[in-house]
């Protein structure tokens, strides 16, 4: 299902990129470490017909990924929103492209591509799920779960999620928190969709172990091994019943293919800021519905401008898992715009309004704000 029709040319006279520091509601703990705040950098485009708004999905520290956000601060001021500016007036489809030459920082160009696109589509006035060619109008949601102080703790908060509705839970794994946890979390609550997230903590020394998580009923176990592990990931397929997908590793279209042809994963977690955009996160979900690969939307902690963009790719017929696309108050007692994503009976909408479908709220923006920058022609 390529993009119906190409979104309008933007005269790009600018971008503002903001650092923000957002107070997580709890703390987020993963095999790579526990964050109590979300750096996270937002891009406005400042163009002739209005603004655009993008996400850059980095972390304050080169864990998750080799990005981070300095790195992402220094490339985008440096090289990537000049090279756009350059180039003065452009479409959306064009951006990566533009910004093909520079290798790596594939988090940076899918926030500048955001908020290209965005500004694209408002002019337009048209939705962004319009534009993907989406038609669903909600998708189920999903909760990734930290983990907690010890497993019955784990049960007590999955238990909180079941509650509110949630209608699959991820939990975090490590090396001597995997099984027991998983078990815990089974035991507790037969019959939930059930899945686990390694996020790279296992080496395929670590099959025997994963293999005793093959008695869950998980639907997939996330990222076990290494980003470049493709040809372990394979061997460790092999030895597991539970469905392998990869988060991590898959960085672009190719990486998929590669992955699939493999036999790397047998699911596929798209993220748009992992693979460098919105528009190679389609190309993604349209091999993999080719291929009859089940896909499913990650998750970087996005403030409302990520959230509202998942929300509309997660609404893409291949994407049949429920995603990491939660609301907002899963990490946050304040966001940065007006009308937050909600859980509505296990779902959050597809928002409807021109490009991103959500306003900023300045005053919380300028709240969060800790860093400012602006570039113009
Ligand atoms: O946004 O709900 C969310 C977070 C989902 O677990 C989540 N993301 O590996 O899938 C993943 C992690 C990476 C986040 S750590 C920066
Ligand atoms: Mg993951």
């Amino acid at each position: 299902m390529p993009i119906a029709s190409a979104a309008a040319s933007v005269a790009l006279e600018g971008f503002e990129l903001r650092v923000l520091h957002l107070p997580l509601v709890t703390p987020f703990t993963t095999s790579f470490g526990t964050e109590t705040v979300r750096e996270a950098i937002v891009v406005r485009a400042l163009t002739s017909g209005g603004d655009g708004w993008g996400e850059i999905v980095t972390s304050a520290a080169p864990l998750y990924s080799s990005e981070y956000t300095q790195s992402a601060w220094d490339v985008a001021l440096r090289w990537l929103a000049p090279a756009l500016l350059d180039r003065g007036t452009l479409a959306p489809e064009e951006v990566a492209g533009v910004l093909r030459p520079f290798v790596g920082h594939r988090m940076v160009k899918a926030g500048l591509e955001l908020a290209v696109l965005d500004a694209a589509l408002r002019s337009e006035g048209r939705a962004l799920g319009e534009y993907f060619g989406v038609a669903r109008d909600r998708v189920p949601s999903g909760v990734s779960v930290g983990i907690q102080r010890d497993p019955a703790a784990l049960v007590d908060v999955v238990r909180g999620y079941l509650d509110e509705g949630y209608a699959r839970i991820k939990i975090k794994i490590k090396p001597g928190r995997d099984v027991g946890d998983t078990a815990a979390v089974r035991d507790a609550f037969g019959g939930i969709m059930l899945q686990v997230d390694a996020n790279s903590a296992y080496t395929l020394a670590d099959a025997d172990t994963l293999a005793e998580l093959d008695r869950f009923d998980l639907l997939l176990i996330e990222q076990p091994l290494q980003e470049d592990d493709l040809v372990d990931h394979a061997a460790l397929a092999r030895r597991l019943t539970t469905p392998v997908c990869l988060d991590e590793s898959i960085v672009s279209a190719k990486a998929a293919a590669d992955a699939l042809a493999l036999g790397a994963a047998s699911v596929i977690n798209i993220k748009a800021g992992r693979v460098g955009g919105y528009l190679e996160a389609v190309a993604i979900h349209d091999l993999c519905r080719d291929a009859s690969i089940p896909v499913w939307c990650g998750g970087m902690l996005e403030t409302g401008i990520g959230r509202a963009a998942n929300a509309a790719l997660a609404a893409l017929p291949g994407f049949t898992l429920p995603g990491d696309v939660s609301a907002s108050s899963r990490f946050y007692a304040r966001d940065i715009v007006t009308e937050p994503a909600v859980l509505e009976d296990g779902h959050v909408r597809v928002p409807t309004g021109h490009g991103l479908g959500v306003e900023i709220d300045p005053v919380a923006l300028e709240d969060f704000t800790v860093a400012r920058e602006t570039l113009t022609r």
